[in-house]
């Protein structure tokens, strides 16, 4: 099992990298869980498994 923590400033991207990656990695027969650490958090993605 891998853990993968994603930080960097406002806006910079994260929530659009781990997005991306997740879809990734389930594309690729991964299993995959994510948790958003930001207690801002207003809006999450969702993607198609
Ligand atoms: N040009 C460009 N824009 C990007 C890239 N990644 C994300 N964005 C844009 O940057 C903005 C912020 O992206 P988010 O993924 O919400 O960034 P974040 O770090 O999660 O932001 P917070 O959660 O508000 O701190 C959005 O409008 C994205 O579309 C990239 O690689 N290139
Ligand atoms: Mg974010």
């Amino acid at each position: 099992m891998f853990t993968v923590f994603i930080v960097g400033t406002a806006g910079s991207g994260k929530t659009t990298l781990v997005s991306t990656f997740a879809e990734w990695l389930e594309n690729n027969q991964y299993d995959v869980a994510i948790v958003n650490l930001d207690p801002a958090v207003e809006y999450v993605p969702t993607y198609q498994i």
